[in-house]
Order: structure tokens, then sequence, then C-alpha cells
């Protein structure tokens, strides 16, 4: 029999692939990993929000959309760690498929603290120490990034009707700002090397019409080296 490591609960030698769903706040990331975790029998793991939302008793994710420029390093120091944990969990299938990943907290969720003055250089450059730290150190690797791509408009209907309580606060301008971000990282190719090949879904459609977009798309998603 093969032998299993403590590290990786499958195989030894067996190749292992990671597919990160990207897009904008709302963008249809849950129904995407909800239709593949359904259909196949791949590793689905969804981004940590209840974690984000309840740390010891603490709302990280409230707290940083009532004072961003005060809360925006806690929540972030916190994503790092929880998405450092999501990606190096040991994988219980050849195939994982993850909601978000450690990049794009990084060079989307920071990168617009940042820039907006939201969050002081010094704090930046340590959260990049520790990024630059874990990239170099550990086995954060993708394989493929399906980029649901999405117009803020239509995150911004998405978000009202769904009505989570932390983010009511949101405005327009907070979804253009991250969808010109996602832009430049992951089509325009100019902010930060981008850590996989890039696949691209046309996200704006309702549920329906986007399963089945999934379902056109599957090969592509699941076997990314075909
Ligand atoms: N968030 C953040 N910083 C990050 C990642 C996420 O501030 N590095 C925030 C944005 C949202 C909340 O966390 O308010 C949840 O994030 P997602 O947009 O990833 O999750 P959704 O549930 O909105 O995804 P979707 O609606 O696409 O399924």
């Amino acid at each position: 029999m093969a032998p299993f490591s403590d590290k990786h609960l499958i195989n030894e030698g067996e190749k292992k692939t990671v597919i990160c769903v990207e897009g904008n706040i709302a963008s249809g990331k849950t129904t995407c990993l909800d239709y593949f975790a359904k259909t196949t029998s791949i590793e689905v793991l969804t981004e940590p929000v209840p974690k984000w939302r309840n740390v010891r008793g603490h709302n990280l994710l409230g707290l940083m959309y009532q004072d961003s420029s005060r809360w925006g390093i806690t929540l972030q120091t916190y994503i790092q760690l929880t998405m450092l944990d999501q990606h190096t969990r040991p994988m219980i299938s050849p195939l994982r498929m993850m909601e978000r990943s450690i990049h794009s907290a990084k060079h989307i969720f920071v990168e617009n603290l940042y820039r907006s003055g939201r969050m002081p250089e010094v704090d930046y450059v340590v959260l990049t120490e520790w990024f630059e730290w874990i990239t170099k150190n550990t086995d954060v690797s993708v394989d493929l990034i399906v980029y649901l791509q999405t117009s803020p408009e239509t995150c911004y209907e998405r978000l009202k009707n769904r009505c989570r309580e932390e983010e009511k606060i949101i405005a327009m301008e907070y979804l253009e700002a991250i969808h010109q971000l996602y832009e430049e990282w992951l089509i325009k190719q100019t902010l930060f090397k981008v850590p996989s090949p890039v696949l691209v879904i046309p996200a704006d459609n309702d549920m329906q019409k986007m399963i089945e977009k999934y379902e056109e798309n599957r090969d592509r998603i699941l076997t990314p080296y075909n």
C-alpha cells in the first residue's frame, strides 16, 4: 500500500492541484463552490468568514467595517493566519477548491486599505514582511485561479439583497476599488505577480445561468493542465 504521511492524507507523490475561486465581494463565489461541492468528490474549502466574525467573542469583520483605519490591520492579520491555515491544511483529495486565497487577501484587501490611506505604511510593511516570509517558506501555491468577473453594480445589488449585518455600510466606491484591483492583478497583470494561470468567467448573470456556465467550464476548471 502506498505510504501516508502526517502532512498529506493522500498518496505521497500523487499530483495535488489547488484551484482558487476569486472575485469581488458578493460575486458569487459561494454558489460556485457549492456547485462543485455537490457535483464532484473534490475537497472544497469555503472562506473562514465565521472565524472572522467571532475570534474568541470579537467580531473583527464588524469592527473593520465600523472603523477600517483602526481595525483593518487587525482583521487582515487574522485573515492572513486563517488563509495560511487553509493553504497548509493536509489535503484529503488530490483536487482542492478554495474560496479566495492568501494572495488576494494581500494583493487586493491589504493593498486597498493601504492605497486608500486607511492603513499606515508601517502596518503595510509589517504585513508585507509576513506575507513574503510565508510565500518563501511554506507551500501556498495555486494551480489555477478561477476569476468570477462581475461589474461592481451587480455586486452592490447582491450585497443589498443578502443583507449581511456588517456589510450594510459598504458603499459602491468600495466595490469599485476592489474591482479595479482585481482587474489590475488578474486581467492586466500589472499589479503583483499572478501565482497561476487565470480562467475568467463572466459572472453578472443570475444563479441558474451561472450554474450552466460552471457546467460548460467544468473540465477546464477541474483539469487545469489539459
Ligand atoms: N473580506 C475582507 N478582507 C479579505 C477578505 C474578505 O475584508 N481579505 C471581507 C469582504 C466581505 C467578507 O469579508 O465583507 C466576506 O468576503 P467574500 O466576499 O469573500 O465572501 P462572500 O460571502 O461575499 O462571497 P460571495 O458572495 O462571492 O460568495
